[in-house]
């Protein structure tokens, strides 16, 4: 029935929430106060901003836009409006302080889940089916990701623990290399997934030529193989801006990565290690992950090849949810939801394969592609112009599938993340495609 949905729906909402807020208070009550307030790098907000900033997200669309309530705080909105303060410059704000940001983050929950139980869910475009609830909570557990690359930059000793991904299955060393997916039209984006964001919609039909597509991610092993090519002293292998940028920042490894006598090292949340060969490659920029790829002989995927790899099912013709099927991700097909701190190693997670055979899309590492990013033909800005819309252009590339950090609740194969070219603290690796020649299109 009817009443039945709505409360399946409230409940969703509740539990997408209260996991949200759990994850944002597990990530800023396991440093001292200082630590919160700290600037750890100038590409990041002090923590105590992205916490306050969740709750005044959360006021504006909750209690204010969805509710009609008067605003608790309006002198504070313009703290937390990311647009009028870039990050190197919110720690000398008047910031709520740890304490206040924690009690603010309580009131508004309390009145969130006030409006969640007598809301109709149903009706304006803004409650219909939850999406306001379901946007909240992408927005908090977005934000969560944000802190823990920000727990990433941190220095000093690690603050946060979890257990090592599973080993890849032994089979995994006889995967083919890459996937052939063959010529043909798919469905890109989505229609009918109520909690998926503007940039996702519409649903649109996307002819492709035929490509070929790495089964994994690539590894630090491989990527090693091109550093110790010289592939940062080539400029073969880099666009003149990638190149540019590499001259004048002196890039030769990815980002936590050392040179020692004795090997590769890695600083990863507070730990230093030898860089395990296995591990998807994280932490480099689109520039680098364009120039590993020409210099193997390859390319980047577009951002339409992603996401017909992931989503196309060649026995029904139809654009599957997630890679392995309808059901939403559960521990056994993707590493996911900061269950663990890192990515398991390359040919891990087979219950997460797409129909055609591609691994370990959803979660890991978020993967580069080589597309900007840009509104899907009949794009309209919902609920607000500057989730997405403000970002269309060329100055953004478009990553696709989660990493380890992403909660389920924004893990979707039709999710679109996006940033500059030259970022490499976000948790973002590659796998590279080719055109296959005529005579390989059997
Ligand atoms: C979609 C991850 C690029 O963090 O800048 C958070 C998400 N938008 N608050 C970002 C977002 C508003 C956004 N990304
Ligand atoms: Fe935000």
């Amino acid at each position: 029935t009817a009443a039945e949905g709505r409360a399946g729906l409230r409940a969703h909402a509740f539990d997408a929430l209260t996991r949200a807020r759990e994850r944002t208070l597990a990530l800023s009550d396991c440093v001292e106060d200082a630590e919160l307030t700290a600037q750890h790098s100038p590409l990041m907000s002090p923590l105590v901003w992205d916490m306050a900033h969740i709750g005044n997200q959360e006021e504006q669309w909750l209690l204010r836009a969805v509710g009609g309530q008067a605003p608790l705080r309006p002198e504070i909105d313009s703290l937390y409006d990311a647009f009028e303060h870039p990050r190197a410059e919110r720690p000398a704000l008047p910031l709520l302080p740890p304490d206040e940001a924690r009690a603010y983050l309580t009131k508004v929950r309390g009145h969130a889940f006030r409006i969640l139980e007598r809301a109709q869910l149903a009706g304006r475009p803004l409650v219909a089916d939850g999406f306001a609830f379901g946007m909240i909570a992408q927005h908090e557990q977005q934000h969560a990701e944000t802190m823990l690359i920000t727990h990433q930059l941190r220095r000093g000793p690690a603050a946060l623990s979890a257990p090592p991904p599973p080993a890849a299955p032994a089979e995994a060393v006889a995967l083919p290399s890459e996937v052939l997916v063959p010529a043909g039209p798919f469905t890109m984006g989505t229609d009918d997934d109520p909690w998926a964001l503007d940039n996702e919609r519409p649903a649109h039909r996307r002819e492709l030529p035929a490509f070929c597509i790495d089964t994994l991610p690539v590894s630090n092993g491989a990527y090693l193989r091109f550093i110790e090519d010289g592939g940062y002293a080539d400029p073969r292998w880099w666009t003149p801006a990638g190149w540019d940028h590499l001259r004048r920042t002196g890039l030769r490894a990815p980002l936590f990565w050392q040179r020692e006598p004795d090997g590769w090292w890695r600083r990863r949340f507070g730990v230093r290690e030898p860089v395990p060969e296995a591990e998807p490659v994280m932490h480099v920029s689109w520039y680098e992950a364009d120039a590993y790829a020409r210099w193997a002989g390859r390319r980047l995927p577009t951002e339409a090849e992603w996401e017909k790899a992931a989503r196309f099912d060649p026995g029904t013709g139809r654009s599957r949810h997630f890679p392995w099927g309808e059901s939403s991700p559960g521990p056994e097909q993707a590493n996911l939801g900061q269950r663990h701190l890192g990515p398991a190693p390359v040919g891990g997670y087979p219950a997460g394969d797409s129909a055609l055979g591609v691994r370990q899309l959803m979660g890991e590492v978020w993967e580069w592609t080589s597309s900007d990013f840009s509104p899907y033909p009949g794009f309209t800005a919902f609920p607000y112009r500057e989730y997405s819309e403000v970002f269309f252009g060329p100055d953004y590339k478009v990553l696709r599938g989660g990493c380890f950090g992403t909660d389920p609740v924004v893990a979707r194969a039709t999710f679109r993340n996006w940033d500059y070219p030259v970022r490499r603290q976000i948790f973002a690796g590659f796998r590279t495609a080719r055109t296959p020649l005529p005579e390989e299109q059997v």
